[in-house]
């Protein structure tokens, strides 16, 4: 079988992380690497339903998805993790338990008026509304990555581009 790895997708709602670990998942799933997308959105309707926007609470979900991931790789797999994951020092700590070696950081770049513009879930609106508190990039803090291991410009990359990027860097760094 192959190496196992993590793929960690930060950035704002709406910047793209989900269609593009859902993209990168089918391009390996036709060279037959095991794969699997740990979703926060998902996560949170299930495992992490106890836990809402607060600093603490999006470390504390972080900090879940961190040994999710660990689990998944222990079995072999390819593992995406889409998270807004907006503070540092959390990412940091994910990295730090998972081996710098095998986490990688994708950081899905897109200017919060675009993210607005997209609102693919309405989410932006219910912000605008008054509807919507503590909400990333607006009343709740996102730290950009410092060194991510790759920079994707969600506003103006093609999907199949930017799973090119990051088929280029699983390459690089001899994961394929
Ligand atoms: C940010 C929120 C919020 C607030 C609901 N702030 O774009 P989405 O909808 O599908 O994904 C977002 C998801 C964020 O969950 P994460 O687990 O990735 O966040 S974190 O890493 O910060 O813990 C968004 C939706 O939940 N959502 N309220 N206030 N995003």
């Amino acid at each position: 079988g192959h190496r196992g790895a993590v793929l960690w997708l930060t950035g704002l709602s709406g910047s793209g992380k989900t269609t593009l670990a859902h993209a990168v998942e089918m391009r390996l799933h036709h060279e037959r690497y095991r794969t699997y997308v740990l979703d926060g959105d998902l996560l949170r309707g299930g495992l992490n339903v106890d836990l809402g926007f607060s600093d603490e609470d999006r470390s504390e979900n972080i900090r879940r998805a961190g040994e999710l991931a660990k689990l998944f790789l222990d079995a072999g797999t390819i593992v995406f993790c889409a998270f807004i994951s907006p503070f540092a020092s959390d990412r940091q700590s994910v990295r730090a338990q998972i081996g710098a070696d095998t986490f990688f950081e994708v950081y899905c770049r897109c200017p919060l008026e675009v993210c607005e513009q997209r609102d693919v879930k309405g989410l932006y609106q219910r912000v605008r509304d008054g509807t919507l508190a503590q909400f990333t990039g607006i009343s709740s803090s996102y730290e950009p990555p410092s060194c991510p291991d790759v920079v994707i410009d969600t506003d103006r990359t093609s999907v199949p581009a930017a799973v090119d990027q990051v088929m280029a860097l699983l390459r690089d760094r001899g994961l394929l």
